[in-house]
């Protein structure tokens, strides 16, 4: 057989049509929304890949070649998410980690909006000076108000309501991972044909520890019941653990990414002084938790469901403990104990 034999491969474009004529009433309009997640993700990594150069050309008086203002790779990854949705039919309101406030989109009929996006353009940004891998993770959701404009309220809604969620990992490949709440997929992108292929269809987390991840630097600042499950899973006697290995890359994308194919625990608590985590409820955590549950794991902050969280502002950050459904459990448990002892 001739290597150019052509081979009928699954698109991210093809998958998500075939997942929308499940359904027979829907027009479209959602599966547009994630296939233009993947175009701006294609973008993103076009400039990911010359983080190199920006930084080199950014010495020389902060102007490129073309004239253009030199930008950092964060700011540039939100102005092309930004732009794949602001113009796009359908959509009410952005929201970004690199904006403080609520994107109202204008539109001249808003009753034909019903869908708000929230995303982090470029999680782990501050590795990539390193050439680590980083991420785009977003979430898509209904608005919930009926006005003329959308609202804090249509983005401060429980993740459980949200209809598709997913990311991009700009990685030694690319890979569009998504859940519409059927089951999780991964798209590794093809760079010859720039197209997503099929390449892990219903991810499942395997039923094994074998990462545990954490920033460690942080251990004295955990509370007991966390410092405890850490030190139960490193040091502990349980056979389970006995190959488990600390995995962290400090990219959440990445250790996320790697967790949910090897199985495993990823973990950023929250400081027991002030109470509160570093990840952001809206466009890390929750999106990341979907797909945790989605392929059978679990996601917490030790004394409640991620998905349950009603949030209060727009950048809340939680305590985020994701991995293996085993692994929450016997944490619940522990914060249980600690609580009531
Ligand atoms: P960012 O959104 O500013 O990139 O910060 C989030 C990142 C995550 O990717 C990662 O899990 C975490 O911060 C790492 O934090 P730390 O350096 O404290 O371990
Ligand atoms: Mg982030």
């Amino acid at each position: 057989m001739p290597n150019s034999a052509w081979k009928d491969f699954e698109t991210l474009e093809s998958y998500i049509a075939k997942e929308q004529s499940l359904h027979p009433q829907s027009r479209g309009v959602f599966s547009n929304l994630l296939r233009r997640v993947g175009l701006a993700s294609k973008v993103i990594l076009s400039k990911a890949q010359q983080a190199g150069l920006i930084g080199v050309l950014g010495q020389y008086g902060k102007v490129n070649v073309q004239g253009e203002q030199q930008m950092k790779l964060d700011v540039i990854a939100n102005e092309i998410m930004k732009s794949t949705f602001m113009w796009m039919g359908h959509v009410f309101g952005l929201a970004s980690e690199e904006e403080e406030e609520i994107i109202q989109v204008e539109r001249r009929q808003p009753e034909n909006s019903e869908y708000i996006i929230l995303f982090d353009p470029l999680d782990g940004s501050s590795n990539i000076d390193a050439n680590v891998s980083v991420g785009t993770i977003f979430s898509i959701r209904r608005r919930v108000t009926n006005g003329g404009r959308c609202t804090l309220e249509d983005f401060l809604q429980e993740g459980s309501k949200q209809v598709a969620a997913g990311y991009v990992i700009y990685g030694s490949s690319t890979m569009f991972v998504y859940t519409t709440g059927n089951g999780v997929h991964g798209f590794t992108l093809d760079p010859m044909i720039g197209e997503y292929i099929l390449s892990h269809e219903n991810i499942r987390i395997p039923d094994r520890c074998k990462c545990f991840s954490a920033n460690d630097s942080n251990y004295q600042k955990w509370d007991e019941p966390t410092r405890e499950f850490a030190d139960y899973i490193r040091y502990g006697d349980d056979e389970r653990y006995k190959k488990t290995t600390s995995r962290y890359i400090g990219s959440l994308v990445a250790d996320f990414h790697r967790n949910l194919l090897y199985g495993g625990v990823f973990m950023y608590p929250a400081d027991a002084k002030t109470g509160k985590g570093k990840l952001r409820l809206l466009y890390e955590c929750a999106p990341l938790a979907m797909l945790a549950e989605q392929a059978g794991g679990a996601a917490t902050t030790g004394r409640e469901r991620i998905l349950d969280i009603k949030p209060t502002h727009l950048h809340e950050r939680v305590p985020f403990i994701v991995g293996n459904r085993q692994e929450i459990d016997l944490y619940e448990k522990m914060v249980r104990e600690a609580d009531r002892s």
